[in-house]
């Protein structure tokens, strides 16, 4: 059984994601203020934006040598222009790939590798990591600019990249793609670390218009106010509190990073009528005492994704700031939008809403392949111009992801009720979410085993409630004659600690056992352990 919105199929754009953002469909007036930066107050408007992308296109093109589909990084936190040299990136012709500013070095160069990126944009304080990284990749010195807006260190702002004249468009087709942004996808394993999800012009462009068409109520209001801490490097940000706000010219601040009395401050000091959240901001917004000390009244819609919210925090959310919290479901691999409640919906509690428009999807039996129906929980297929290309260099992993006849895997269990509301109940993949942070377990596995005193390791998904967030167990099983005491499992949380991005910790500790339990293929059987590690009487 297919499924599908009832919302009419939206009409999607025929040009690329600059050429879109500069047709101005919402006519937003040069003048119009876009990003602000809450510390410095510096702020860009919607002409200035455009503008400065145009200029940064053309020196990339005229000096620098950049020929289309070369790709660019951002290793950055959040930044007020963050979008200005990815704009113009884009608009030169090229590809643009978004690294998390906490990778370790060794994830910094899986991507940057894997990506093939021969250009980045960085901070002065990400710079000693950045400039080892690209050394072991290749990267010319010279091809390393700066957020900050001035020349420093030995680099060049991005500013000073721009030339006199402004880019003429460079040829682009829908199918080029647009960004590699780095997912581990439904199929994580030891020698697949994460993956490029190819992203297009057609497939950005597309999510764009059925973001809008779902929210077209809310998009209308002209006096909107986001307030964007989410990181942009990862998809759920660039898309909502960077492409969003530019094409409709809503009024965005931009935090640099989540912390919660900013957060509430800035939602007091500039009116901020939307946010995206997480669980974990709303488990905040709904308990946290510091909370009530604001005045949140000009909040008129909150959106919460990339991880399950627990039921309840929708219900104490509205108690406490009058603000009904819609939930959405996105995947890096859906560029990223593809369900999310109506702006007029309550919902039912749990549900992610109904499917964006233009976008189909089947539910069908992990075991057998057998389609599902209404009511009945099996793995999600999405099917639509918002699905990804497909993995780079890894034909594998798309073929495996992708079916031949376009249906796209998931790889999370979900059921539909008779009104088209989806409800996720679990996950298939071996993907673990911290704030709405990727873990993928296989990789931590992978380094745990070079631990010497590691014989084999298995890690599963916990739920801390006290944070609403999953975090990461490990399963070990101790070499021989190894004494097995807190001792070890501090050493073992340290070692890993030392090799990834914070967020990938250890946090859910590690727990000592004798075997692995795994299938005859030699397939970990994560389901197994967890169901030990979730028995009222483990340790
Ligand atoms: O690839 P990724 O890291 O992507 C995301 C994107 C999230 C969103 C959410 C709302 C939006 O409006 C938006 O634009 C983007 O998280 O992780 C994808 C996986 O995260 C889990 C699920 O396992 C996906 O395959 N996930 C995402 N949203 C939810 C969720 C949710 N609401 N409930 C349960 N799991």
């Amino acid at each position: 059984m297919i499924f599908q919105s009832s919302d009419p199929e939206p009409n999607y754009p025929l040009v690329d994601i600059y050429h879109y953002l500069e047709s101005n469909p919402f006519n937003v007036q040069p003048g119009k203020t876009v990003f602000i930066d809450p510390i410095t107050e510096k702020s860009l408007t919607f002409g200035q934006f455009l503008n400065e992308t145009k200029h940064f296109a053309a020196g990339l093109l005229d000096s620098y040598d950049f020929q289309p589909k070369d790709v660019l990084a951002i290793f950055s936190y959040n930044q007020y222009d963050f979008g200005v040299p990815i704009l113009g990136t884009l608009c030169a012709g090229g590809v643009v790939t978004t690294v998390n500013h906490s990778y370790t070095i060794d994830e910094v160069v899986h991507q940057l590798k894997d990506s093939g990126a021969s250009y980045m944009v960085t901070t002065v304080d990400l710079l000693p990591t950045a400039l080892e990284a690209a050394k072991i990749c290749g990267i010319k010195r010279e091809h390393i600019f700066l957020f900050g807006g001035k020349d420093e260190a030995g680099h060049k702002a991005y500013q000073s990249v721009f030339s006199k004249r402004l880019a003429a468009p460079v040829k682009i087709d829908m199918e080029d793609i647009a960004y590699l942004c780095y997912s581990s996808g439904t199929t994580g394993n030891a020698h697949c670390k994460s993956k490029g999800v190819m992203l297009t012009h057609r497939n950005i462009t597309s999510n764009l218009v059925q973001i809008m068409s779902y929210d077209a109520e809310v998009i209308k209001q002209k006096d909107l106010v986001i307030l964007g801490f989410l990181p942009l490097y990862h998809i759920y940000g660039l898309m909502n509190c960077l492409h969003i706000s530019l094409i409709t010219g809503t009024e965005t601040v931009i935090m640099p990073k989540f912390d919660l009395p900013s957060f509430l401050q800035n939602i007091e000091k500039y009116r901020v009528t939307n946010t995206f959240i997480v669980p974990p901001v709303a488990l905040a917004l709904a308990k946290h005492p510091m909370v009530l000390d604001h005045d949140l009244s000009s909040l008129r819609h909150l959106y919460c994704g990339a991880a399950p919210l627990p039921k309840d925090l929708c219900v104490r959310i509205e108690e406490r700031l009058g603000v009904y919290c819609r939930q959405g479901f996105g995947m890096t691999e859906g560029s990223p939008l593809v369900a999310c409640l109506r702006p007029d919906a309550r919902g039912p509690d749990g549900s992610v809403g109904p499917l964006v428009a233009g976008l189909k999807a089947m539910v069908v039996d992990p075991e057998t392949g057998k389609e599902l129906g209404v009511g009945q929980a099996g793995e999600w297929l999405l099917k639509g111009p918002n699905v990804m290309k497909g993995y780079l260099n890894n034909i594998e992993a798309t073929k495996h992801t992708i079916r031949e006849d376009g249906w796209m895997h998931t790889g999370d269990i979900v059921y539909v009720d008779e009104k088209g509301n989806w409800f996720v109940v679990d996950r298939l993949k071996e993907l673990i979410k911290y704030k709405g942070f990727q873990i993928p377990a296989a990789e931590l596995e992978a380094l745990l085993i070079t631990h010497p005193k590691v014989l084999d390791a298995a890690v599963i998904p916990a739920y801390d409630a006290t944070q609403a967030t999953e975090i990461p167990r490990a399963y070990v099983v101790i070499q021989e004659g190894v004494t097995k005491n807190d001792e070890l499992k501090k050493e073992i949380m340290e070692f890993l600690a030392a090799r990834v991005a914070p967020h990938k910790k250890l946090r859910g500790g590690v727990v000592f056992t004798n075997e692995i339990p795994k299938s005859a293929s030699g397939k970990i059987l994560r389901k197994d352990i967890v169901k030990i590690d979730r028995a009222p009487d483990s340790s």
